[in-house]
């Protein structure tokens, strides 16, 4: 990437060779180095980074060269915020300048609460507010689905249930208030719907599903790239991303207060364990152990999982 000054702080100064000739654009598609970029104009253009490292995500305010296509992307314009998972071997970012992440879950194959607790907890660090999904409500698993979503509205967290199958309609309805005048990304595992959803709010979307997968015979993730989408229909700046579905959700790049503030069990009870420096693992006087209720044995587990992933990471 060009080290071009960011438009921040430069008002006093000359503008950079990129800011007076370049076009301000969002990034709306990420295909591995290629991406989409959308112009003021609401006209969309390929682009590839300048230089080796693609450190580039959909959401992404940047600025481009003109020149022959594919235009290159000369800068990215500083983050208002970006969700990251971060593996022992490689790292990635999903998006950024959101408001807004709907976790997707739905009631068959069935609820990955690892997976939840791990994203619930990279949101928070990132500062984006979740909302929980269930979709595929008109199976015969509903009921026992719903009854295991009711955790995470007991902590605090907004759920909605929806079939985007059988009640695209109700779907549409229960959505609209947390789409409205924000930009929102679809986060959840593989084949959870996020792209039947994707069609239903943006019908020009046209995104492949695993029926069309299916027929085609690739393979396990039907999405590959991720894709932002302006929600027709609704307030203006209301815009969608559908993103891949992911099977693993590393934590590393977080620190240990991070993953205590993720966590809305602790957040509630603060002070409340004997040694002000408890880290809930399994020290005396520890409020997860003195009292039964304040969290869910698995929730338990996955916060001491990742207590021992983060602090064995190795130093970077
Ligand atoms: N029964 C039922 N099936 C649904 C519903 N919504 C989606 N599906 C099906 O679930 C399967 C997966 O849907 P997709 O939209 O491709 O899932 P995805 O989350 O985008 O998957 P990836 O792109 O692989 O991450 C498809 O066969 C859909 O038809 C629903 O409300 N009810
Ligand atoms: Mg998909
Ligand atoms: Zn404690």
């Amino acid at each position: 990437m060009d080290t071009l000054a960011p438009a921040q702080g430069k008002r006093n100064t000359k503008p950079t060779r990129a800011e007076a000739h370049g076009l301000g654009a969002r990034i709306v598609g990420a295909f591995g180095r290629q991406f989409l970029a959308q112009l003021d104009d609401g006209s969309t253009v390929a682009c590839v980074p300048r230089g080796r490292r693609a450190d580039v995500v959909c959401g992404d305010r940047v600025i481009l060269t003109p020149g022959h296509p594919p235009l290159a992307i000369a800068q990215v314009q500083p983050r208002r915020n970006a969700l990251w998972r971060e593996d022992p071997w490689r790292s990635k970012m999903f998006a950024a300048n959101l408001d807004r992440v709907l976790l997707v879950t739905a009631t068959y194959p069935g609820i990955q609460h690892g997976l939840i607790g791990r994203a619930l907890v990279a949101a928070d660090a990132a500062d984006i507010p979740v909302t929980l999904l269930l979709n595929k409500c008109d199976l015969p698993q509903a009921d026992a689905a719903r009854a295991e979503m009711a955790l995470y509205r007991d902590l605090g967290y907004e759920v909605v249930e929806l079939s985007v199958h059988a009640d695209p309609k109700a779907a549409l309805q229960a959505l609209a208030p947390v789409l409205d005048g924000r930009t929102s990304l679809l986060l959840g595992a593989s084949g959870v719907g996020k792209s039947s959803l994707t069609n239903l709010l943006v019908p020009q979307a046209q995104a492949p599903t695993r029926e069309i997968s299916t027929a085609l015979s690739a393979g396990k993730h039907t999405t590959t790239a991720t894709r932002l989408y302006d929600l027709p229909g609704f307030a203006p700046g209301s815009a969608l991303m559908d993103s891949p579905g992911f099977q693993s959700f590393g934590l590393h790049h977080l620190s240990v207060s991070q993953l205590q503030h993720g966590f809305v069990e602790l957040r509630r009870r603060i002070g409340q364990c004997r040694f002000q420096n408890c880290t809930h693992r399994d020290e005396p006087g520890c409020v997860f152990t003195t009292d039964p209720h304040a969290i869910t044995p698995a929730r338990l587990a996955l916060y001491r999982t990742l207590y021992a992933e983060l602090t064995s990471a190795p130093a970077r």
